[in-house]
């Protein structure tokens, strides 16, 4: 079997494959520079590096030459503090990672100058659909970090089930302005590659800069978590210009947010997907919406849905199996939790009506998700728990304007903190956008009747303060 590159090569090797800023590239050029990184990444003799990358031209080549190199790429999320990415690094036993420097690839452990000067190996690459593509990390509920290894077959039952109740083609030029290191952005790289589309590649979310490429460049299909909308809806996003399709995903799609996009004919597709899913696996079209405006969409074709423990509502566990499911993570021995008949149990909280239509209402078990960014409060806890005045500790989280959601923390020590002091702890061991943005000292945390911390009464008593 070809390389899904090696086959663009054959099919449309003079179409775009990519355009970022003023450079384009086609397919036929996206191979040739992949190839150089293949031959690079086969020196290093290893079967797994880490990429510390950014959405970049050069980058996806690198991505690409990875993979026809048989190498497994760890994709690290370029917002976390070093110690978080060590943290990874290691469950995953990884000691190479490759980083930028303006559009070098460094490579932090190994000695290399200059990648453009090294011979160029025989690559007899052997594309396996079963071998992993990528290792992307997803948080722990109440432990590290999770690494769920995506293969190929994944990806591309994904990028067929997306085609199916999203729809893109050929002539789809898809604006990928969300990071390729979660699987927003990657999938969007990969639907490109079977399907042989143009991706419009942006390294940041800048609201000019995608309000001018929807305007001016004739942006088709464009992903955004909800709170991105929102920032293009508040500006100047008020018709759709030649968008036919906005992927939403990554948090809730608020029902006012529904309304307004609907108000202004915007193509919103709402879904539900997850790393582990490698995306989307339920979408629902704008048609829908306005039929069943808390829908995430109708099953498809390829994806079978179960709900788990229903209660006298129907409500239960959202279960999916596919060939778009990961086949366990690779750094917990709780797989046999994690599946049950081969079916993968998500933690969110759903049902299905008699029209097929799945909803969501929890996400997963108190999950915070800033700007598209999933936190467990777990992750902040036993980090705030090293303050020697922190006794006890929750972290919930708090309505906010810009993010969505913002975590807060609740602490019950010996007197008051200095936000200062708290920055010293947080800097070192947690991204930024985990950094609690409220802080409170409570006597006693609410407890529940078993005596376990509650944090629905504190999110109740933080409302109220
Ligand atoms: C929202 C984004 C774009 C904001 O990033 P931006 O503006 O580039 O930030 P910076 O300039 O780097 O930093 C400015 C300040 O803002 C803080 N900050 C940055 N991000 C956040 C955040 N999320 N929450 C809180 N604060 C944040 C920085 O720390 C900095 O602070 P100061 O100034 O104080 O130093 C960016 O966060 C972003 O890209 N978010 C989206 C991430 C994402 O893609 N999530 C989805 C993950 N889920 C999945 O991949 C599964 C679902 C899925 O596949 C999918 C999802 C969406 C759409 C389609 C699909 C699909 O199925 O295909
Ligand atoms: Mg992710
Ligand atoms: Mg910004
Ligand atoms: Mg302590």
């Amino acid at each position: 079997m070809k390389h899904w590159i090696e086959q663009r090569v054959i099919e449309s090797p003079n179409k775009v494959a990519i355009k970022q800023d003023d450079i384009e590239i086609t397919y036929q050029q996206l191979f040739k520079e992949s190839k150089v990184y293949a031959s690079y990444l086969k020196q290093l003799n290893l079967n797994r590096v880490a990429f510390y990358i950014k959405n970049d031209i050069h980058h996806v080549s690198l991505i690409i030459g990875a993979w026809l190199a048989n190498v497994e790429i760890v994709m690290i999320n370029t917002k976390l503090t070093s110690r978080e990415i060590e943290q990874q690094l290691d469950s995953v036993n990884v000691q190479t990672v490759l980083t930028y420097n303006s559009l070098d690839i460094k490579q932090k452990n190994i000695n290399i100058s200059d990648i453009n000067h090294i011979n160029k190996h025989n690559l007899e690459s052997q594309f396996k659909m079963d071998n992993i593509a990528t290792i992307m990390f997803t948080s722990g509920t109440t432990g590290p970090a999770k690494a769920v290894p995506q293969t190929f077959s994944n990806h591309y039952y994904s990028a067929i089930g997306c085609k199916e109740s999203l729809g893109y083609d050929s002539l789809t030029k898809w604006l990928s302005v969300l990071p390729i290191y979660h699987i927003s952005g990657l999938s969007v790289l990969i639907r490109s590659l079977i399907e042989g589309f143009t991706v419009v590649l942006e390294a940041k979310f800048n609201i000019d800069r995608v309000m001018h490429l929807i305007k001016h460049e004739g942006i088709t299909h464009i992903s955004l978590v909800p709170q991105t909308l929102q920032w293009l809806i508040k500006e100047e996003l008020k018709e759709p210009y030649n968008l036919e399709k906005i992927l939403l995903g990554g948090a809730k799609l608020s029902e006012s947010m529904i309304n307004k996009s609907l108000e202004y004919n915007l193509p919103i597709y709402n879904s539900f997907g997850m790393t582990e899913t490698c995306s989307q696996f339920v979408t629902a079209s704008p048609e829908m919406l306005r039929d069943e405006p808390s829908t995430v969409g109708k099953i498809p074709s390829n994806v079978k849905l179960k709900i788990l423990n229903k209660n006298a509502d129907g409500h239960g566990e959202i279960a999916v199996s596919g060939g778009n499911v990961m086949n366990g993570y690779l750094t917990t021995n709780s797989n046999t939790t994690t599946f049950i008949d081969g079916y993968f149990k998500t933690g969110d909280i759903g049902s299905i009506d008699e029209n097929g239509y799945v909803y969501i209402y929890d996400r997963r078990k108190d999950l915070i998700i800033s700007g598209g960014e999933n936190i467990y409060p777990f992750e902040i806890e036993h980090i705030m728990l090293n303050h020697p005045q922190i006794n006890t500790c929750v972290a919930v989280p708090v309505e906010d304007e810009k993010w969505g959601q913002v975590p807060a923390l609740v602490y019950e020590g010996e007197s008051k903190i200095e936000i200062n002091e708290f920055k010293i702890l947080l800097n070192e061991y947690l991204a930024k956008y985990k950094h609690p943005k409220y802080f409170y000292k409570m006597d006693e945390i609410p407890r529940t009747s078993t005596g376990k911390l509650s944090r629905h009464k504190v999110k109740e008593w933080i409302t109220h303060e």
